[in-house]
C-alpha cells in the first residue's frame, strides 16, 4: 500500500499550497458597503419618557403627512378630545388595548369596544374621511396610546395623557 501513502502526501501538499494562495488573495475587497440606507427612523419606539413635549390641547389634526398633530397631548380628566381630518386621506383613531390605563374605557373611531373589532371593521367602519371628525371624552387619568390602522406602519401613532 505504499502507493496509497504517496498519493496522500501529494494531496496534502496541494492543500497547503491552496491555503497559502487563498490567504494571499484575500484583503482585496475594495468597493462595497457604503450604503447609507440605515438610520432615517426618527420617531422610533419612544416610551413617552423624557424629552418629549406634551401639548395642552384637546384638538388633534390628522394630516396627509400621515401624522397625528400634535402627536402628544395632555388634557384634564373629563375633557372631550376631537380629532379632525384636515387632509384628503382617510385615517382611524384606534386605541392600543394594552396601552391604556387600567379601568379606562376603550376608544376607537367607529365606536368599537376592542382593538380587534376595530381592525376587523376597518375601513367599512371607523374610517374618518376628509373633513371628518371623531370625539372621545377621557374620564380615567393616565396615558393612552393609539394609532391609525392604515398608517401604523408609517409611524402614525399618538398619545393622550389625562391628568
Ligand atoms: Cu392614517
Amino acid at each position: 500500500m505504499s502507493q496509497d501513502t504517496t498519493r496522500r502526501r501529494y494531496l496534502v501538499a496541494l492543500a497547503s499550497t491552496g491555503v497559502g494562495l487563498g490567504l494571499a488573495g484575500c484583503g482585496s475587497g475594495g468597493a462595497s458597503t457604503d450604503s447609507p440606507t440605515e438610520s432615517p427612523t426618527e420617531s422610533g419606539g419612544s416610551d413617552g419618557g423624557s424629552g418629549e413635549s406634551w401639548e395642552g390641547t384637546s384638538t388633534v389634526e390628522m394630516t396627509d403627512d400621515l401624522t397625528f398633530a400634535p402627536k402628544r397631548i395632555e388634557v384634564e380628566a373629563g375633557t372631550t378630545v376631537t380629532w379632525e381630518n384636515v387632509g384628503t386621506i382617510g385615517h382611524s383613531i384606534t386605541a392600543y388595548e394594552e396601552n391604556i390605563p387600567d379601568g379606562a374605557e376603550y376608544f376607537a373611531s367607529g365606536g368599537f369596544d376592542s382593538q380587534q373589532a376595530a381592525a376587523d371593521g376597518y375601513p367599512d367602519e371607523g374610517n374618518v374621511t376628509e373633513g371628518g371628525t371623531y370625539e372621545h371624552t377621557f374620564e380615567t387619568t393616565g396615558e393612552y396610546e393609539y394609532y391609525c390602522i392604515p398608517h401604523e406602519m408609517n409611524g402614525m401613532v399618538g398619545y393622550v395623557r389625562v391628568v
